[in-house]
């Protein structure tokens, strides 16, 4: 499929890869399902655009049953309500953390497969149609890869681009798995895998929590190349004190015992 960048912005209708053969077959299998786990902090100016850009009426043409979580962290804006009124499920989870935001909705979702993406609006939801193709194909782990695909300019700052090529490479050396896009909000997985590896990270090292789990427990990671808007609203990661944690967590997970 190709997917031709927009000059300024990626509209969502850009990326739906044409169901394939594969999938023809699944259709006909009624039974899967689908999660989809937002975590959200006051973001109550995207919130609705990530939920509306869901291909949810082409996943359920092609047969799988949808379902969306928003998991609020004790917003103090307006973002549980549009979530609300767009129909999906909201969660909440008191203490702050985007880490424990997600693992508190992993307990509650029912999909055979399980996505999780940020709320800010910054990764085109269309792309789980291929991620999930892919897990289709027998992959265990899936991420959309935002240094593979295209960024929008400016939509990662210098800094975060060099310290997430930094830690991509240290994770892939580290635990001998290749991975492009370490600090990715964008990722699925099929249910055996969540339901195997143990996460408990709270905050943003909750990517690299995952990867070093996935690694040591030798399921594979596949990457789906993607497109990578900017952010409108100010950024709750903190690049410094956040790259620290992150690179902490790969190297006391490599060493931890099971
Ligand atoms: N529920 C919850 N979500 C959070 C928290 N911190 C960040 N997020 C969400 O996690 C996503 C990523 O945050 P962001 O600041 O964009 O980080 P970046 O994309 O890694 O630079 C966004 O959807 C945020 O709203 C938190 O403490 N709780
Ligand atoms: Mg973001």
């Amino acid at each position: 499929m190709e997917c031709q960048l927009a000059r300024e912005e990626i509209g969502p209708s850009h990326c739906l890869p044409k169901p394939n053969e594969h999938i023809m077959v699944l259709r006909k299998m009624k039974s899967y399902m689908v999660s989809i786990i937002i975590p959200a902090l006051n973001e109550e100016s995207t919130i609705g655009e990530v939920i509306d850009e869901i291909p949810k009426k082409e996943l359920q043409k092609r047969g799988y049953g949808v379902e969306i979580v928003v998991v609020d962290n004790n917003c103090n804006d307006r973002t549980v309500r549009v979530a609300e009124e767009k129909g999906v499920k909201v969660i909440v989870e008191p203490v702050r953390g985007k880490g424990r935001s997600v693992r508190t909705a992993l307990k509650s979702v029912s999909g055979n497969f399980i996505f999780f993406l940020d709320a800010d609006y910054t990764y085109p939801a269309t792309y789980i149609l291929r991620m999930l193709e892919v897990l289709h194909e027998g992959q265990d782990v899936v991420i959309g890869s935002r240094l593979r695909g295209q960024m929008i300019e400016g939509a990662m700052s210098r800094m975060n681009l060099v310290g997430n090529r930094f830690l991509s490479f240290i994770a892939s050396i580290l635990y001998g798995t290749r991975i492009s896009d370490l600090c990715t909000g964008y990722w699925g997985f099929t249910r055996r895998v969540i339901e195997d590896i143990e996460l408990d990270a709270k905050g943003f090292e909750f990517e690299a929590n995952i990867f070093a789990e996935v690694a040591k427990n030798g399921y594979s990671i596949a990457e789906v190349p993607i497109h990578y808007r900017r952010r409108a609203t100010a950024p709750k990661l903190d690049s410094l004190k956040d790259g620290f944690k992150i690179g902490w967590t790969l190297m006391t997970r490599k060493f931890r015992r099971k």
